[in-house]
């Protein structure tokens, strides 16, 4: 039988990109994400390959995220994988400089967001004793580099709670992974830095970065292992790429 697994953060880079490959490798998919333009043509898209349903919400809405994940229609309400992948930086500022508006943004989307679409869905998994939830850290929530403190502090709470995921689901048999990618070519820049696309692109230059297709290949790796392998803890860099700072560029 197919596996359903719901993305965050679906209508750009890395969700995209996992939604892509997953709907050709016979997953149906649940797309999320707040631009309703966007799902829609990845949901035209991808409906080629696969059962696709989109669903349009803030994960900083509590009561939104709740009620359209629990009012999935039937063919689409046993959720196999969660991928917890939406997210962002907002600035890139000493921390006495830092936007609160900023901070409130990293803090509620990265890490509220999360909380809250995986408390929405955990309960179906621990019923079914079964279910893979991978949460998208960050090489961020791995080391801290100047300016990336609130990030930083976003992606850390990410790994705590992956790993305090992994601890309490346990019992219930249920797989919990965190995959922490380096530098990846997405419109991750164009956000941290407020729509100036050209910061955004010096931040690539000059080195080949990851895709957005290479972590989705990752991700499709460490789902489509048999059960009884969890993938725990991926941290994935380009080559160019020794750590937040340290990167090769001509
Ligand atoms: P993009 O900006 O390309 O994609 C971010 C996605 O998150 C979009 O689909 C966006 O959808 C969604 N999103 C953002 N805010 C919200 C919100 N409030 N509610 C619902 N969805 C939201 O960035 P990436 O693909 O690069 O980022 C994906 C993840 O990977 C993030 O968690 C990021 O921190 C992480 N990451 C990125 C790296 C990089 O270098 N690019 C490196 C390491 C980790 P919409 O706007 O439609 O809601
Ligand atoms: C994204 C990685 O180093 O660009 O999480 O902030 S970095």
């Amino acid at each position: 039988m197919k596996k359903t697994v719901l993305i965050t953060g679906a209508t750009s880079g890395i969700g995209k990109a996992t939604a892509q490959i997953m709907a050709k490798n016979n997953y149906k998919i649940i797309l999320c994400g707040r631009r309703t333009d966007r799902l829609a043509e990845l949901e035209t898209e991808l409906s080629a390959f696969t059962e696709v349903h989109s669903l349009s919400f803030d994960v900083r809405d509590k009561k939104a995220t709740f009620e359209r994940i629990n009012s999935l229609p039937e063919a689409f309400s046993v959720i196999d994988v969660l991928i917890n992948n939406a997210g962002n930086a907002h600035g890139l500022d000493p921390i006495q400089n830092g936007d609160v508006e900023d901070w409130d943004a990293m803090i509620d989307i990265n890490v509220k967001g999360l909380l809250y679409v995986s408390k929405a869905v955990m309960p179906q998994m621990i019923e079914r004793k079964s279910g893979h939830i991978i949460n998208i850290g960050s090489t961020a929530a791995k080391e801290v580099y100047p300016n990336g403190n609130v990030y930083c502090a976003s992606k850390h709470a990410v790994d705590a709670i992956t790993n305090g995921m992994r601890i309490d689901l346990n019992p219930y048999g249920i797989r919990v992974g965190g995959i922490h990618p380096g530098m990846v070519a997405t419109e991750f820049s164009e956000v941290r830095f407020k729509g100036d696309t050209e910061r955004a692109s010096n931040v690539y230059k000059g080195f080949d970065p990851l895709q957005a297709e290479d972590i989705a290949d990752i991700i499709h790796f460490v789902v489509s292992r048999p059960y009884h392998v969890n993938i725990a803890d991926l941290v994935v860099m380009s080559t160019a790429q020794a750590s937040s700072t340290i990167v090769k560029r001509s």
